[in-house]
Parts: C-alpha cells; structure tokens; sequence
C-alpha cells in the first residue's frame, strides 16, 4: 500500500525518545524530504498462545541461558510472532508529514507542575488554544465525525448534533488485546474546545454519554461497567471535545496518571457542587487547574516558563 511504502521510504535522522520500561521508541527522519515520525512500541504477549509457550515452533525459539542460581534460571529467547491474530511484535506508528509540535510532543524532555489559574487561562491560555484551532490540525477529528475515515471501525455512534457522538478504536490500541482497550468518544458539537467549556448545563450531555459508552462497550467487547475508566485529558492535544475510553487493568502512564487524566465521573460531580453552590454561573473556567507540562510544549515555552522568571508571556 502506499503507506507502507512511505513507512519503508523513512530515512533514519535521530532517536527522538526511548522508554526500556514501556518498551517504545520514538524516531524523527524524513521520507520523500519531508519530516515523519515513527513511534514504536513492543506488543503485549498474547495471552491465546499462552499454552503453547514454550514450543520452539510455536513460541519460544531459540533460547540461551544466561545465568542459573540454585532454582533461579534466565534465558534470552526469541519468539515466534507474524502480524496476524494478537501475534505481531511491534505496534508501530507512522505521522507522515509531521509538524513542528509532533516533533516536541514525542521528544525527551523535563516535565514540569504547573498551576493554571482562571485569570490565566483568559489571558493566554484561550489565544493559544484559538492558535490550535485553526491550521488542519483536527483534519483526523472531522474525518472521523464526517465518516470519511475510519468509518468501519466505528463501535458505536449517536448521530445527534447535540447530544451525540462516535466511539471507535483509539490509534493507540492494537485492535486485539482486550485488557489493552482503548476507544475515543468524539463528540459532535463543536463548542467545547477542553474541560475549561464546561458548566453545569452540561450534566445531561456528559452523563447520556457516560451510559451510552458504557452499554456499547458491554455490547461489543462484554465488558462491565467497572472494566472502564473514563477520563479526559487536560491539556488535550487536541481542542475537540472527546474522551478517552480504557481498560482498567491498562496502564498507560503519564497519559493516564494526575497532572493530565480527569475522570468523567469527577468531572460530573464538580459541575454538580458548581450546580448547587454558585452563586453566579460557575464553570471549569472558574477553576484553577493544576497539571503536567513538558518543556517542549509551547504552553510552557510561551505562557508558564516566562511567568515562573517573572517575564510577560509571548503568545
Ligand atoms: P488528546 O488527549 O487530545 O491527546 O487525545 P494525546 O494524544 O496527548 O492523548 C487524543 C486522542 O486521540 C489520543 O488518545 C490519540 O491517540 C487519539 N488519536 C489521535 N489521532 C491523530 C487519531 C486518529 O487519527 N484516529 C484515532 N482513532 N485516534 C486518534
């Protein structure tokens, strides 16, 4: 196909990130001139195989012992895989061609706290964002919401204006391995940009998905209630309103952990206490936020990196 020609087109220019633990690798290089990233990632083992484990023609094949210590053995092996049924070995990711804020968001950097208050956020924090709406970068969003792409993958949709929105495979899931679950619900209004658009009125909206989510994904892939989290990320990548639907056992680090996921159900009960304690309207806008920057992000760059050194942001 095309796009793996493009993939064997990438020529190799530096290693951008590379995580032993979690066993990915980020690379940055060009194909036909223009810049791409790879980002890689080793597979789960697959758990159907299990029983034939250790059989050098169907699991481990070659083995080399490296150390034995009274009932402790260590081999080295290597393992049997094609890209069929649960048995591929990398998962890998291709964005071709890649911006600038790709190429920040998959390097190594230094992480940083920071504490986004609602002055903030009017101030800078919304231009950045406006910034971020415009230039094609939710392409992916409206080919997903308008059925040109990725249609058939589609779990569940509610094709309301309003109200609606469509449940599908996250690119981060290998499409196989169920305690790796990972759907995105992508609304389809188009007037919330993060969590900071939220009120109170919004409560009938977030819980109808809630329950819609939860009954399609015990339809498709039997899985209970209590088999999900539901979060949302702030800052998002992306200024679509959408969620991020997860397998409870998947870890996926930082992307799922405090200072970036809020859960659905937290974010319902606070507007909720906003319902019923406001004295004006309140919403997520009124809130301070604190979470997770990395220093490449340009929100560190040009809004919280020159507040900490006493500086006027640059946006
Ligand atoms: P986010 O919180 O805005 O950004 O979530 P993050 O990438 O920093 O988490 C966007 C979500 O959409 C992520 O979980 C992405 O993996 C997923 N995603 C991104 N793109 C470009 C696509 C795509 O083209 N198709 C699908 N199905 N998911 C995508």
């Amino acid at each position: 196909t095309g796009a793996e020609r493009d993939l064997r087109a990438f020529k190799f220019e530096r290693i951008l990130n590379q995580d032993t633990g979690r066993k990915t690798l980020n690379l940055l290089g060009t194909i036909d001139g223009k810049p791409a990233i790879i980002t890689a990632e080793k597979t789960a083992f697959n758990a159907a195989r299990a029983p034939l484990f250790v059989s050098p023609s169907d699991g481990l094949q070659s083995l080399t012992l490296l150390q034995k210590n009274d009932i402790y053995h260590w081999f080295l092996a290597s393992i049997q895989q094609s890209t069929d049924d649960g048995d591929a070995a990398a998962k890998v990711n291709l964005i071709y061609p890649c911006t600038d804020v790709h190429i920040k968001k998959y390097s190594a950097q230094q992480i940083h706290m920071v504490v986004e208050t609602p002055e903030v956020y009017q101030q800078y924090v919304t231009k950045y964002i406006e910034g971020k709406v415009a230039g094609g970068r939710l392409n992916w969003v409206y080919n997903i919401l308008e059925h040109r792409e990725e249609s058939e993958k589609i779990v569940f949709e509610d094709g309301d204006k309003l109200m609606g929105f469509i449940l599908l495979p996250d690119l981060k899931w290998d499409l196989v391995t169920l305690t790796a679950l990972y759907l995105s619900a992508i609304v389809h209004r188009t007037d919330i940009r993060s969590i900071r658009d939220l009120t109170p009125d919004h409560i009938p909206f977030l819980r109808s998905i809630r329950s819609k989510i939860l009954t399609a994904a015990s339809e498709r892939y039997s899985l209970a209630a209590d088999q999900l989290k539901i979060y949302v990320h702030y800052q998002p990548s992306y200024y679509h309103f959408h969620l991020h639907v997860v397998h409870v056992s998947h870890d996926m680090g930082a992307s799922a952990t405090v200072g970036k996921a809020i859960l659905l159900d937290e974010i319902i009960q606070t507007l909720e206490v906003m319902r019923l304690v406001g004295e004006k309207e309140m919403g997520y806008r009124d809130l301070e936020i604190t979470y997770l920057l990395g220093e490449e992000h340009d929100l560190w760059r040009k809004i919280f990196e020159p507040l900490k050194e006493g500086r006027a942001p640059s946006i």
